[in-house]
């Protein structure tokens, strides 16, 4: 029985990816919860490695569903009103730099963006597993404080979906870009999303033993920026360093 990893926020930093991958076993496992792409060198490369090998599962983050709502607005423009198209835009491709990214997945072909999109249409937003008789709660951010927490299980895209427009979802839920402790009574909750850089701090957050932020900070591209890789059957944490930096960068 191989182990269990942890890890948060590639943020299209593909090189470290693959020194991950390298170091794990045929039959260990890697839970990537969220923010495959943007701000770092090869989004598109990063989250191919992700579908391609059956040892990682990925959850979504806020830019994946950014990159996701930007898709659809696109793929229904006629249906959307401009209002809700210039706002995902903005937000993502504006202020987020996802223009980058939005630019390398024009490049790939229409089948293969469509595949790219249905993978992530299909991955969780938070995680229930259990490993070594210790139950782990993962998801990208926070669990909402209005969500009833009894009966919690995994969930999906339909959890956050948008009333007006069924193809679409609310891309700004808190389960993807809360900045919160939430703790889940029984469980050890692990969210990424803030950067330990956010906070002036270089390593991982722990409140208790119950609750862990594992971003480090490779969203910024920074000699201190580095992926946590934490293992679920001893709770031993790796840090893995930035390799590529991105040609920019939009630490402000
Ligand atoms: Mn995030």
């Amino acid at each position: 029985m191989g182990k269990t990893y942890v890890c948060s926020d590639i943020h299209a930093h593909a090189d470290v990816l693959q020194e991950v991958l390298s170091m794990m076993a045929a039959d260990d496992r890697l839970y990537m919860i969220g923010d495959a792409v943007d701000k770092g060198p090869d989004g598109m490369e990063a989250l191919k490695m992700l579908i391609a090998d059956p040892r990682c599962e990925m959850l979504l983050g806020n830019h994946d569903l950014m990159m996701m709502q930007n898709y659809e607005c696109e793929m229904h423009r006629d249906e959307v009103s401009i209002l809700k198209r210039d706002d995902i835009f903005f937000r993502w491709q504006i202020l987020n730099f996802g223009n980058h990214t939005w630019d390398a997945l024009m490049q790939e072909s229409d089948e293969e963006q469509e595949r790219l999109m249905s993978y992530l249409k299909s991955r969780p937003l938070l995680k229930l597993l259990e490993v070594n008789g210790r139950k782990f709660c993962l998801v990208h951010a926070a669990i909402p404080a209005d969500y009833p927490l009894d009966d919690l299980h995994d969930l999906y895209l339909d959890t956050i979906a948008d009333e007006k427009y069924p193809f679409l979802f609310n891309w700004k839920s808190d389960f993807v870009w809360g900045r919160y402790v939430t703790k889940l009574p029984g469980y050890t909750v692990i969210v990424g999303h803030t950067p330990a850089q956010y906070r002036g701090d270089e390593y991982i957050l722990q409140d208790g033993d119950d609750w862990y932020d594992i971003d480090c900070g490779l969203a910024y591209n920074e000699d201190s920026s580095k992926l946590a890789l934490l293992c679920l059957d001893d709770m031993e944490l790796r840090y893995i360093p930035i390799g590529k930096k991105a040609a920019f960068s939009d630490r402000r």
